[in-house]
């Protein structure tokens, strides 16, 4: 898909973007085994907790990479891809800055990643985050596919429930607003879905005994933001070189976020201090 005002008014209107063979069939399948390459090997020091091979957890045998562009040259050139940039600048109004990438390999039986909103974890401000998610398998609600809640992009923070550990690894749950529903984003390999920090989405547990659904997502954070999470340093540029100058690492941690309530039919969000608070009051 071009970078044309299309682009901005679809996202506008639902919150995200899908551009449908933005990577060729010979692309994914060189990423799929470079990865699983290095997993294969141990995951050259980016695998999240270390890799178990014989656990019976599937996660545990096939983790995230995390921020494999720091010592990679597939995944910073993947995340600095230039194809990636004209649909993320005409989406944020600003080529945004480039901070992290992942590789989720999602095996046969692994859990999801129950609803949530980005900015919680990357919390850049002003502004937000954006996500280009590459799908490296063809993608479903069997082998555990996205999920987008349609029209929450421009939601606040809201403050995560206790996600279902049967389904999902991570520990936080946003259900979907009153009005809101998430919808599956059944996607090809070569597919890219790109989505800001506040769009509510996730992943269901990959319900298949053959099929892997492999990813490699990149973040990025808008040229408007003066603070982002200490983790995601250093930030990049497109033409790869760092921006520290002028960045702070943001020291505010876990709030505040906001409770929905049903006021005459509408959705409101009162703001608290902190996911805790929220709990409490829940
Ligand atoms: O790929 C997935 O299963 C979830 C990825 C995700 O939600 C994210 O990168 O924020």
């Amino acid at each position: 898909m071009p970078a044309t005002a299309t682009v901005r008014e679809q996202f506008e209107q639902t919150g995200y973007v899908i551009s449908s063979g933005l990577f060729s069939a010979d692309e994914v399948a060189f990423f799929r085994s470079y990865f699983t390459e290095m997993r294969d090997r141990g995951g050259d020091g980016w695998a999240e907790g270390g890799i178990d091979f014989e656990s019976p957890d599937p996660l545990r045998a096939y983790p995230r990479l995390l921020q494999p562009h720091r010592g990679d040259k597939v995944a910073m050139d993947f995340m600095l891809d230039p194809r990636l940039q004209p649909i993320l600048t005409d989406i944020c109004g600003e080529t945004p800055f480039a901070v992290q990438t992942m590789v989720y390999f999602k095996s046969p039986g692994s859990r999801g990643q129950a609803l949530h909103q980005d900015q919680r974890y990357l919390r850049c401000e002003p502004g937000t985050c954006m996500a280009a998610w590459l799908a490296l398998d063809d993608c479903d609600e069997e082998n555990g596919c996205m999920y987008v809640v349609l029209g929450s992009q421009n939601l606040p923070m809201i403050c995560p429930e206790v996600a279902d550990q049967e389904e999902s690894w991570g520990a936080d749950y946003i259900p979907p607003p009153q009005g809101m529903e998430a919808v599956p984003a059944i996607m090809k390999a070569g597919d890219v879905l790109f989505f800001n920090g506040s769009l509510i989405h996730g992943s269901g547990k990959n319900r298949s005994a053959t099929r892997f659904r492999r990813t490699l997502i990149a973040h990025y954070i808008a040229a408007e933001c003066d603070k982002v999470a200490h983790y995601y340093f250093p930030v990049y540029r497109f033409d790869g070189s760092t921006v520290d100058d002028g960045l702070s690492a943001n020291p505010w941690g876990g709030g505040p976020c906001g409770i929905p309530r049903i006021v005459d039919g509408d959705t409101i969000y009162e703001m608290v201090g902190s996911i805790e608070e929220a709990r409490a009051a829940h």
